[in-house]
């Protein structure tokens, strides 16, 4: 499917734990492209594109949204960043995502990066990111950990037994995350 080698991350981690937030710091640093799997179905979303209003409601209810679409916006987007070092952030979040994307793309994550944070801190962050995120109210937020916990932890499984999942303490400052997730790309990559 593509011509030279790509490189792809997973950024994977509960709702909250600040993968955002650090992938633009990885940005800057490493020269990858931040591909979040969210901020694209928010886009979509925007774009009055006919899937609009099912992702809509899909993201309100905390569910998520069929691969078939997911991976189609993370394929259009790499293609168009002209880049080949990718951080894929909030995908894949099940098992049908994952199985989905590698024999789509037939490309293999070269690690997952996974955020570890306790719930009691990701909803805080949550409860006080105040940038009119339509899931960021209690009772999504309810629906969107229990997805997690039930569908996508076991996607960081899967990659952990296979020893590919780099664990980061996310309860930490986002100065201190970002030292952790530095060592973690220096020692990892080139
Ligand atoms: N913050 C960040 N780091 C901090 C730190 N170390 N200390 C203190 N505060 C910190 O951070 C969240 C907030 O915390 C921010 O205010 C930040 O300043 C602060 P952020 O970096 O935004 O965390 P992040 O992990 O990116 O949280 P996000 O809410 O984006 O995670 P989600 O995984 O819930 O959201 P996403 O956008 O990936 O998905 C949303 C929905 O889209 C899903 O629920 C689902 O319905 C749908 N979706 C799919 O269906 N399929 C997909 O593949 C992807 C999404
Ligand atoms: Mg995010």
């Amino acid at each position: 499917k593509y011509g030279r080698k790509v490189i792809v991350v997973f950024v994977l981690g509960g709702p909250g734990s600040g993968k955002g937030t650090q992938c633009a710091n990885i940005v800057q640093h490493f020269g990858y492209t931040h591909l979040s799997a969210g901020d694209l179905l928010r886009a979509e979303i925007k774009s009055g594109s006919e899937n609009g209003t099912m992702i809509q409601s899909m993201i309100k209810e905390g569910k998520i949204v069929p691969s078939e679409i997911t991976v189609k916006l993370l394929q259009q987007a790499m293609q168009e960043s002209g880049n080949d070092k990718f951080l894929i952030d909030g995908f894949p979040r099940n098992e049908e995502n994952r199985e989905t994307f590698e024999s789509v793309t037939g490309i293999a994550p070269e690690f997952v990066l996974f955020f570890d944070c306790p719930e009691e801190e990701m909803e805080k962050r949550l409860l006080s990111r105040k940038q009119g995120r339509e899931d960021d109210n209690m009772e999504t937020i309810r629906k969107r950990f229990k997805v997690y916990m039930e569908s996508s932890l076991p996607v960081v499984e899967y990659y952990s037994s296979k020893g590919n999942v780099r664990k980061i303490d996310a309860v930490k400052q986002v100065d201190a995350v970002f030292e952790d997730v530095k060592a973690i790309f220096n020692s990892t990559i080139e």
